[in-house]
């Protein structure tokens, strides 16, 4: 009865080495078997949703070829990979995305063609799963595009939130969140992984015990255990075979939590039980930039580390005996990156795996777990830095608290070495906060379990050493690097805008997507009056198309020959959306007492602002009712007819970024200095031939020098005034600007409407020359003037174009390929593994 092993594995592997056709006629067939198969679907009259259910399904077996070849060479390598730690990944649509990458978008568009749909249409039914508030995540997703292009070993861990960021509309003028329940109609481009679980414990206590040798430990028990779900998502790289993998978790309750709760005879507790262990991964927490300190982001914080963690450990022991490999080379095979403090729980994670699991010394688990981690940091806004309550770590998290304290208490006697005595120095420096109650301070932690930190632009990482961490900066300054952001080509140009993309393959094929510093030679065509005129007609056209798409989904005509001015991010304070709106109004003032003479010397604009506000941020929802109640006032208004019209567009997302960002002149990015971070929208704009008017922060400064100053129209003033400019101002409150006068006047008279709760005032009376935090009022007269100069270069048409292209080709150091790079030399220490597809498979 010999069972033929042998046999069976030679067929098994015979039936399972065959890859997909990709011809047209094979698109065809796939798509019509996914009709019937997938969707259970037969000749009915498919309406374009169906079919775009159906064209995913497709691509999806292709991308999943790629996927788990890429994914079974890594393993047998066993290469160093990255993980990229995240609560937050703003992946935006992917169809598109993967047409493209798998560079079969020609095919499907003529397989679709050729039976009456559009491959445009089809790619328009996608939900955007918008697991995110904004720059922060973007980036993330950015990354993993570039990482995979670059096919570096690397993987994303994330949530897999079931309500994303709220959608927003705008009703009788105000902003009004509804939930998005983006998974409605299923998501093809996820693979729940049932064989991947993990249990994550919560609550419960820290037994203390001794081994035989007499060495104590500890064990921690009790509490509650949810499990953590896998599911997949394949992030295909650009040109190359290789394809990573995103793991978001979802929450759901463990059989032990089951078997206990039902036993004990409570039923209706023990399903309330079972649907507490479903929240914790249900929503996404909408607040960008500040920190709420709720229980349930502590928990959603730790389910996801926990989780990830013993992913990643799990792969990693595979190696653990193989060879001479031993936990200590977990840094050889292990880099993971911290975006921001979201996920640093994950430092005394690893510890209690190293310390309680494995039992090793703690030196050695300490010295495993610097080397494992790096953190980014984001922003320096003292609101948005995380810190725990004691007492919340010590109940959700026992163990944790321990540990975090004992680290604490040898970074403590490293303080006392260095600086004896200096007690200020170690309580700032401290990771508890002496406070009522005691806080944790995670940014401190992260730091301190770091081997390097990193800001996001030079001048954010100046700031960072110089503001946030000073005495860390003297105990280890090699720790502290600047890597500043990048965003990716593939979707911001190539997907984004295919009317400039195409012009820059015909100047220098297609290998600038992967390599933008082959856009740099077109430069020197910007001289030529041809090529202008075409790169004119390429922003007409995305002008145009936003045109009408503002007609279509909002009953909005502009005119597509007036200057595109936009602003297009979170809403926030330091932001200063409100200078924006303050110009706006004084442009109205001019315009409604303009003679028929200055009319015609005036530049057409269409100003289009976008960007949600937090629920809870009063503030900025102030500002979007006002931005509303001025596009109201101002397009109604005959004497602005071609000369104003102010567009309020809601629901801002990664999509609507594509249709916006490739149809702007102006885009604007006027931050009060010091407080952007980076900006990532600046670079998108700015490559795809818009213009910056912006201030001297984050990124803005090193475009500046890239693009030239020529090409760039700044104001306002510099970081290092800032704090002067306010100390001043309130002792000795400078004159208000006369137009800034006129146009807060409008308002406060009721101009825009005068809502009930003061919304404008509120606005308006943060800005007061004496407590003018965020320099609006101070800014204001050159922010006009920077308005102005832009309105005076747009109307040399020629010469505006010049610049435009002169930009634009200079930004290779803005992809996120550049950024990866540094990220890998600098921090990862890890190379590109490209896997060469079979042969058999590239003949097809
Ligand atoms: C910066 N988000 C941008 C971008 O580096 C920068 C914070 C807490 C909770 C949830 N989300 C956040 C951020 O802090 C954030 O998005 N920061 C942004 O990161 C990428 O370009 O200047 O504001």
């Amino acid at each position: 009865m010999g069972v033929d092993h042998l046999a069976h594995k030679e067929l098994l592997w015979k039936l399972s080495s065959t890859y997909l056709p990709n011809d047209v006629a094979s698109l065809q067939r796939s798509l019509v078997r996914h009709v019937e198969y997938t969707l259970a679907r037969r000749r009915y009259k498919l309406d374009t949703s169906s079919f775009y259910q159906a064209t995913a399904h497709s691509v999806r077996d292709r991308l999943i070829e790629r996927w788990t070849d890429t994914q079974q060479y890594s393993a047998k390598k066993g290469a160093k990979k990255v993980y990229y730690l995240s609560l937050e990944f703003l992946i935006g649509r992917s169809l598109g995305n993967a047409v493209s990458n798998l560079g079969l978008r020609g095919a499907y568009a003529e397989a679709l063609r050729q039976i009456g749909y559009d491959l445009e249409d089809i790619m328009s039914e996608e939900k955007e799963p918008a697991l995110g508030n904004g720059g922060l995540g973007r980036l993330a997703s950015c990354f993993l595009d570039t990482l995979a292009t670059q096919n570096y070993p690397a993987w994303g861990y994330g949530i897999r939130y079931k309500y994303g960021m709220f959608e927003q509309r705008i009703v009788n003028g105000k902003q009004v969140e509804f939930p998005d329940y983006w998974l409605t109609d299923g998501n093809p481009w996820e693979v729940e992984r049932l064989d991947v679980q993990y249990p994550v414990r919560l609550f419960g206590h820290v037994r203390e015990f001794q081994d035989p040798d007499g060495n104590t430990l500890y064990a921690w028990e009790g509490g509650e255990v949810v499990m953590a779900q896998a599911y997949d998502t394949p992030i295909p790289g650009y040109g190359t075979y290789n394809t990573n993998n995103m793991r978001l978790w979802s929450s759901k309750p463990s059989h032990e939590f089951n078997l206990a709760s039902f036993n004990a005879g409570n039923y209706y507790g023990a399903v309330e039980a079972k649907e507490r262990c479903e929240s914790i991964t249900s929503v996404l927490y909408p607040n960008d930039a500040t920190e709420e300190g709720k229980r349930l982001r502590l928990k959603q914080q730790y389910f996801f580390v926990s989780a990830t963690l013993q992913d990643i450990y799990r792969r990693f022991k595979k190696n653990v005996g193989r060879g001479s490999t031993t936990m200590k080379n977990m840094p050889d095979k292990v880099a993971i990156q911290l975006n921001d403090t979201h996920p640093a729980i994950a430092i005394p994670e690893l510890m209690r795996l190293l310390l309680d699991i494995e039992r090793l010394p703690w030196d050695e688990a300490w010295e495993i777990t610097r080397k494992v981690f790096a953190y980014t940091n984001h922003t320096i806004l003292p609101e948005a830095l995380e810190k725990w309550p004691v007492p919340m770590i010590t109940e959700l998290l026992p163990r944790h608290m321990q540990i975090i304290y004992e680290i604490n208490h040898r970074f403590l006697l490293e303080v006392q070495k260095m600086w004896p005595n200096d007690t200020a120095r170690m309580s700032s420096m401290s990771i508890i906060e002496e406070s009522s109650p005691k806080m944790v301070r995670m940014s401190n932690l992260a730091v301190i379990g770091s081997h390097t930190v990193n800001g996001v632009a030079m001048i954010h990482t100046k700031l960072l050493k110089s503001l946030l961490f000073p005495d860390f900066l003297l105990m280890w300054p090699e720790k502290f690097i600047n890597v500043t952001n990048g965003v990716t080509p593939r979707r911001w140009l190539l997907q984004a805008n295919p009317a400039l993309a195409s012009i820059y393959t015909g100047m220098v094929g297609p290998g600038w997507v992967n390599d933008l510093k082959r856009l740099e030679p077109i430069k020197t065509m910007a001289q030529d009056p041809q090529f202008r005129q075409r790169w004119r007609a390429a922003k007409q056209t995305n002008k145009q198309a936003l045109a009408e798409w503002l007609y279509r989904s909002m009953n909005i005509r502009v005119d597509p020959n007036a200057l595109f001015d936009m602003q297009i991010k979170r809403i926030h304070e330091y932001k200063r959306q409100l200078l924006n709106v303050l110009g706006i109004v004084h442009r109205y003032a001019e315009i409604t007492q303009a003679t028929p003479e200055q009319r015609k010397t005036m530049v057409p604009r269409v100003h289009i602002i976008a960007g949600k506000a937090a629920p809870g941020y009063v503030m900025a929802k102030n500002l979007v009712m006002l931005v509303c109640a001025v596009s109201e006032v101002v397009n109604s208004d005959a004497a602005c007819r071609d000369l104003l019209k102010v567009v309020f567009v809601p629901n801002f997302n990664v999509s609507l970024a594509e249709i916006l960002i490739p149809a702007s002149d102006i885009s604007q990015h006027i931050s009060t200095a010091g407080m952007e971070a980076s900006g990532t929208g600046n670079m998108k704009f700015v490559m795809n031939g818009g213009l910056i008017v912006g201030t001297m922060d984050g990124a803005n400064i090193e475009i500046e020098q890239a693009i030239g100053e020529h090409n760039m129209f700044t104001f306002g003033a510099k970081a290092d005034q800032v704090a002067a400019i306010r100390r001043k101002m309130a002792h000795d409150p400078p004159k208000i600007d006369p137009r800034l006068h006129r146009a807060m006047g409008m308002i406060r008279a009721g101009i825009f409407g005068k809502p009930d709760d003061g919304a404008y005032n509120q606005l308006l009376d943060a800005i007061d020359p004496r407590k003018d935090v965020y320099l609006t009022a101070h800014d204001f007269p050159s922010y006009l003037g920077a308005i102005a100069e832009a309105d005076a270069a747009y109307q040399y048409e020629e010469k505006w174009t010049a610049k435009c292209i002169e930009a634009a080709c200079s930004m290779w150091m803005f992809s996120s390929d550049r950024t990866i790079r540094e990220y890998a030399a600098k921090i990862w220490n890890v190379e590109p593994l490209p896997f060469r597809p079979p042969r058999h498979h590239s003949e097809r």
